[in-house]
């Protein structure tokens, strides 16, 4: 691939196997299982299948908030699907997400088990067998859910398009970069105005909609996400910056954006059993 020639795209596409993109080692142009392996299983209710990425960090935190506030059906086992490695692509991952992406739940207190994939399907669906972090008003409901699919449609753009051209991509062009900056500029700016004059994403209640939005958004402006914090001028959007570090002083989120921690020098916590192995990790530190 040359920098300064023009792309012609051929009449079809061809899977190129390498491209020199940090994924390129994983991805494939189609769907399924890649090799036989069924998922563990420990004790408590709930299953995680995940890994601590900004997705995979909102059901950490979700499941820590419903403990600390006091959901003892709440308990988890969370266990690390490295998707460096193709974890995702195991018989028994797909079975539970057959888009093979994490994170993913297996809820064995019902019967038969429910399987929920999407972070927002998750995040909803134990907000709602829990009746928390989710308001009960309709008019609140609702403003919860327009910022909990709001981060779904929008954090693409910031992963996917920023993230990917800004940091990962095997060499820096000019085109998607000015695309996808213009784009969380844009996005940045939509939650520092909301949160000027909110105190959370839903009004005065926190909610999945700040869990859902936090490990993305707080992440940038806090600038644990892609080194940008110069680049976007995240100093500007200040009650965005207000409301990131008000999150993360929550004792439930400090704890499980830790869980399947599966890299960096930092804490590191692969599998999570109990309450004990985040306190052990933390206490490391
Ligand atoms: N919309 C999905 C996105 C999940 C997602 O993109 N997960 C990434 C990690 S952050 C993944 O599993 N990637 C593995 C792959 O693409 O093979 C969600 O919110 O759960």
């Amino acid at each position: 691939m040359s920098k300064k020639k023009e792309y012609q795209p051929p009449k079809v596409w061809t899977w190129e196997k390498e491209d020199g993109s940090k994924f390129s080692n994983i991805n494939r142009p189609y769907s399924g299982p890649r090799h036989q392996k069924a998922l563990p299983v420990g004790e408590h209710p709930f299953q995680l299948y995940s890994l601590a990425t900004p997705n995979g960090q909102k059901v950490g935190i979700m499941f820590e908030e419903l403990l600390a506030a006091g959901v003892k059906e709440a308990e988890y086992d969370a266990w690390t699907i490295d998707i460096g490695e193709g974890d995702q692509f195991s018989s028994g991952f797909v079975n539970v997400n057959p888009n093979s992406k994490i994170p993913a739940i297996m809820d064995r207190s019902s019967n038969p088990p429910v399987r929920v994939f999407e972070s927002g399907a998750i995040l909803q669906y134990l907000a709602e067998k829990f009746g928390k972090f989710i308001p009960e008003e309709i008019t609140a409901k609702t403003e919860c859910r327009n910022w909990l699919f709001w981060q779904m449609g929008s954090a693409p753009y910031l992963g996917g398009g920023f993230g990917h051209f800004y940091n990962y991509a095997p060499f820096k062009m000019e085109y998607p970069i000015n695309r996808f900056t213009m784009e969380t500029k844009r996005q940045l700016d939509v939650l520092d105005k909301h949160l000027s004059f909110n105190e959370y994403l839903a009004g005065d209640e926190y909610s999945i909609a700040d869990i859902a939005v936090w490990p993305w958004y707080g992440g940038v402006v806090l600038g644990k996400l892609y080194d940008a914090g110069d680049f976007l001028q995240v100093e500007d959007y200040t009650h965005l910056l207000r409301w990131a570090k008000q999150i993360g002083e929550r004792e439930a989120v400090k704890r499980g954006k830790i869980v399947n921690k599966a890299w960096g020098d930092g804490i590191q916590l692969l599998e999570r059993h109990s309450r004990k192995d985040i306190d052990k990790a933390l206490k490391k530190k």
